[in-house]
């Protein structure tokens, strides 16, 4: 199918899934969107029929070329995870001791920890190299049934190593495990040469990175850390308009450690996202509901740092605030390369029902990477990216930890991965 052609999605379909149960997080769905004993069919890697089996407008054989038998288990939508920084070099296990053995993170980072120490190493990686080890960590997504993911640069803050990563975020999606939609982390932290001239260091984003990333098409969004031990909101704020500029999307790592008003720019500036949040204030939310600024938790950070402030769940519900999950995966404040299990943390440590963290890895997942027109929840015409789960029910895959729950991944209506 060529882009803008619309699929043909009468059948006969090109597989048709029965015998099991559907999840299908549809938008006016309550919760999982549960359809028992339910059927779906996929025409030209598109869903072209969802519902119940007893509904279906054929016999089986006679509505689609090959008939898949669930076997009693659960089909949802692929998974989701829309902030992840799963391009980098080295690891920082000496940090996790030394937190561990009281040092806090901010600490770390003050003495050219943290960040910094990545930074240096994905510097001196080649692209192999750095290639090499985020498909690692792709494959551990995928196992964990994950079909978009969202890839940031913000190791290199120079020019070579930003478009390095970018270009090793591309590849990893021409590598057809997953999609990939590449994100410019153009300001993670000040890198050592600019540590006397901030606004050099802005200057260099705004007329250098952010044009070359754009002009290569490496990037489709630009994110900063708008936070007290990075970058002050009105750095934040120039860097995402020159960003708006080139057409990006925007995101911001908001109120992660402290409330420095990163909700409320995300609001005025019509960023996609507001991710992290822990600090965010009830004006910060308000904002957010009236300008549909997509709320990402990152409950993986939250319970490596051993943080006890959690991001305001309560009043993003009531004020109507999506709630995305993600990994965050990341070498400093969150090594988790598993999306179920971020959702088991976002039930525990912030009180999400299952569903809504379900929910929060699927369709808002998607909204926060502008694709819920397009996957995200099991409807018609959306693409067939959808995962089997050996589960009694969807709330399993929250409650169980560490298990390998996946049976099969399937992209665009193919298996891409069985365990
Ligand atoms: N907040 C985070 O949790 C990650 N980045 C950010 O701005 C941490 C990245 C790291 O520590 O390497
Ligand atoms: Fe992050």
């Amino acid at each position: 199918m060529k882009p803008g052609e619309s699929p043909d999605l009468r059948p006969p379909w090109d597989r048709l899934w029965l015998g099991g149960h559907l999840a299908t997080v549809a938008r006016d769905a309550s919760g999982f969107g549960e359809i028992l004993d339910g059927a779906l069919g996929v025409s030209q890697g598109r869903i072209a029929w969802v519902g119940l089996r007893k509904d279906l407008p054929a016999p089986p054989h006679r509505l689609a070329r090959e008939v898949h038998d669930l076997g009693g288990r659960w089909l949802t939508p692929g998974l989701v995870d829309c902030h992840t920084h799963l391009v980098f070099a080295g690891d920082r296990a000496g940090e996790f001791e030394e937190r561990l053995r009281g040092a806090s993170y901010q600490e770390i980072a003050a003495r050219g920890g943290g960040i910094r120490r990545t930074l240096e190493a994905t510097r001196g990686a080649s692209e192999e190299e750095l290639f090499l080890g985020a498909l690692r960590r792709l494959r551990a997504l995928r196992q964990g049934g994950v079909t978009t993911v969202e890839v940031k640069s913000g190791y290199g803050q120079d020019l070579d190593t930003e478009l390095r990563m970018l270009r090793v975020a591309r590849r990893l999606g021409a590598e057809g495990l997953a999609e990939i939609q590449a994100t410019l982390l153009a300001a993670h932290v000040l890198p050592p040469e600019f540590a006397a001239d901030r606004k050099g260091y802005v200057e260099l984003v705004v007329q250098d990175l952010i044009p070359r990333a754009a002009a290569e098409g490496l990037a489709d969004a630009v994110d900063v850390f708008c936070d007290r031990i990075a970058f002050t909101s009105e750095e934040c704020e120039e860097i995402l308009l020159a960003g708006k500029r080139f057409g990006l999307a925007l995101r911001i790592h908001a109120d992660q450690l402290s409330d420095t008003g990163g909700a409320e720019l995300a609001a005025r500036l019509g960023a996609r996202t507001a991710d992290h949040l822990e600090h965010t204030s009830q004006a910060g939310v308000a904002a957010m509901a009236r300008a549909g600024t997509v709320a990402v938790l990152l409950p993986g950070a939250f319970h490596v740092l051993g943080e006890t402030v959690r991001p305001p769940v309560a009043a993003f519900r009531a004020a109507g605030v999506p709630m995305a999950v993600a990994t965050d995966l990341n070498p400093g404040s969150s090594p988790l390369a598993c999306l179920p299990l971020a959702l088991n943390l976002a039930c525990i440590h912030f009180g999400l029902t299952p569903a809504e963290a379900f929910r929060g890895a699927t369709l808002h997942g998607a909204r926060a990477l502008g694709l819920d027109g397009d996957r995200g929840s099991l409807e018609v015409g959306k693409r067939a990216d959808l995962v089997i789960w050996d589960v009694g029910h969807p709330r399993e895959i929250p409650y169980w930890m560490g298990f390998p729950l996946v049976v099969e991944v399937i992209r665009g209506g193919e298996v891409v991965f069985t365990p």
